[in-house]
């Protein structure tokens, strides 16, 4: 079926870190004017829509995911000018700007929580979850952030518990109150009406929970993001009631758009949410991409030899495949909550560094799906591998450590496998130049530097041809004038092969053939995707093509898009 456009399925989306990314007043923290001083830099990329990570008013217990004031930006930002300003010139820049927005839970900072925590006869008591103390033990849930793994505080004012499935500080709204929903659309709102352009939704698929509390298998690291953990706290009954009527209250009125961050979600289920029939949202962003690759019922641990590409391919195609004339994919390979893109899915050592981020730029910007591209991936960053735990400032970090630590678990062990995955790898300061903090900060930086920004950094990359940061910019431009690999039919070549992605864009009198070497060594195209006749190369991360007998050789992460125009083959 053909595709139904829309300004965001055509968009590529930039995601900014907004405390790692430019720090404008030397206290070691990246801020809103920051931002504004580099929109240069993000709009020479050539991306469509901005999105900064929560700036509000907050402790900061989760870096902003904790919102202690939903009208109000956090001082070490800026101010609420400066963002008025950023939204200005963001869309002076003819780019569009979205923001995230925490509302499966606040900071037990905010306002309407330190009054729930005052009696239980405060009206705001009910704006969250409680298990009163004399029906005893609360029922199982896990608190991800939390260091016992428990889902639930005790408040003594109150002779109860309350629900938070982060940490204790991240308390859950009580979404069956309606007066807690209207409070929530009168946010999005006010937000809108500043001149926003559309939101992430935080972990949205959490919000509606079964209060007759069923039973839930107990496990101490087991149930963070496999098992049957999605069942109770991604696919709550009243789900789907919710955004039916935040889209009827809010989106309706406005032409904005809406991410979903979904945790929990298969492919089978993604069309719940964005078939454009429902009402619903416009994208979603699953972990099951992301995810691959790691141990099942392990927290956060890759498996030995790293990822399966079999089995990536296989995840990308379903989701392709479920969304087919429904709804409308997204497509990320990092963000904020990942180790960098470079060393979970490429190779970070010197030699192909740049040649595998090249390649998984050419994945992320050939697919049928709307692109996501990680602030300092476009210069290929890469994971900083941190050794002592006080170098983390992730509370996920800390606090899992703690976990491990007080339950006599392997700490070494754990510190390995954060260097591969901890969240922290992806949020070290944006590195700008080979000056002093990589340009990021004239003062302390709140998160180490990477000190390979000697080497890497954007200022060495802007004006050298060959650059990833330049290679970057060229696919978005080829995106944006290729309508076939934005709309155009996704077609997997060579479902088995071990090392090769392949795969057709095809669109009417026009296709695009993407080959990607997946692997540091040389392989032999199988004959099912030969050089096809009269194609023309426009994109190749290496200075020429190797073939044997019409069959491509594909060098180290090697990424080929071959256009064949005037396309006859039927899709
Ligand atoms: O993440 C939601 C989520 O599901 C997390 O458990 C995520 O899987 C985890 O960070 C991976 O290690 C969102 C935000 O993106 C994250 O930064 C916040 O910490 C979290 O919500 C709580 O608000």
């Amino acid at each position: 079926m053909k595709e139904r456009s829309a300004w965001w399925k055509e968009a590529v989306i930039y995601q900014v870190y907004p405390r790692s990314f430019k720090d404008s007043n030397g206290d070691g923290v990246g801020d809103l004017r920051g931002i504004i001083s580099k929109l240069d830099h993000i709009s020479s990329l050539g991306v469509d829509i901005v999105w900064i990570n929560p700036v509000y008013a907050s402790p900061d217990r989760d870096n902003g995911y904790d919102i202690s004031d939903y009208r109000a930006v956090q001082p070490k930002m800026g101010t609420m000018e400066d963002l008025r300003m950023l939204i200005q010139k963001v869309h002076e820049k003819g780019m569009k700007i979205i923001i995230d927005m925490v509302i499966n839970h606040t900071s037990d900072d905010h306002a309407w929580f330190r009054e729930a925590c005052s009696s239980r006869d405060n009206p705001f008591y009910s704006y969250y979850h409680w298990w009163p103390e004399e029906k005893g033990e609360p029922p199982h849930r896990c608190g991800f952030f939390d260091p016992a793994g428990k889902g639930w505080h005790y408040n003594k004012a109150t002779r109860s518990s309350y629900l938070h499935y982060f940490s204790e500080h991240q308390p859950d709204l009580n979404w069956e109150n309606p007066e807690v929903r209207e409070q929530l659309y009168d946010i999005l709102r006010y937000w809108l009406d500043k001149g926003i352009d559309g939101f992430r939704l935080d972990a949205i698929t959490f919000i509606s929970k079964d209060t007759r509390w069923p039973y839930v298998t107990p496990t101490i690291l087991k149930d963070r993001y496999y098992g049957d953990w999605g069942h109770y706290y991604a696919k709550g009954p009243r789900l789907h009631e919710y955004l039916q009527e935040m889209h009827e209250k809010v989106w309706r009125h406005y032409d904005a758009v809406t991410i979903a961050e979904a945790p929990g979600i298969k492919a089978d289920e993604a069309n719940l949410f964005v078939d454009t029939g429902r009402k619903e949202l416009n994208m979603v962003c699953h972990f099951e991409g992301i995810m691959s690759g790691y141990i099942p019922s392990e927290f956060k641990k890759m498996q030995p030899g790293g990822y399966n590409l079999k089995e990536l391919k296989n995840i990308y195609t379903l989701w392709d495949k479920a969304l087919d004339g429904r709804g409308w994919g997204s497509l990320y390979l990092g963000n904020h909550d990942q180790p960098r893109m470079v060393s979970h899915w490429g190779h970070d050592g010197v030699e192909y560094r740049e040649l595998s981020a090249k390649m998984l730029f050419t994945f992320l910007l050939t697919m049928r799906a709307t692109p996501f591209i990680y602030n300092g991936d476009e210069i290929g960053m890469v994971n900083i591998k941190f050794e002592n735990i006080e170098d983390y400032q992730d509370i996920e970090t800390r606090h899992m450590y703690r976990r491990i630590k007080d339950s006599g678990g392997d700490v070494d062990a754990f510190m390995k496998d954060q260097q591969l995955a901890a969240r922290d790898n992806g949020r070290t300061p944006f590195q700008w130049s080979k000056d002093v903090n990589a340009g990021f900060t004239m003062g302390k930086p709140w998160l180490k530097v990477n000190p390979n920004y000697r080497q890497i950094n954007a200022a060495a990359q802007e004006n050298d041809p060959s650059s990833v940061l330049n290679f970057v910019r060229y696919l978005i431009r080829l995106r944006k004038s290729i309508p076939a690999l934005v709309y155009g039919k996704y077609e997997l070549l060579l479902p088995e092969h071990p090392h090769i992605y392949a795969y057709y864009r095809r669109a009417e009198g026009d296709c695009c053939l993407v080959l990607l070497n997946f692997t540091s060594y040389e392989v032999l195209c199988p004959a099912d995707c030969s050089i096809p006749l009269g194609g023309e190369i426009i994109v190749n991360n290496y200075p020429g093509i190797r073939e044997k007998d019409g069959r491509w050789r594909l060098q180290p992460y090697q990424a080929l898009v071959c256009r064949i125009k005037n396309d006859t083959v039927s899709g």
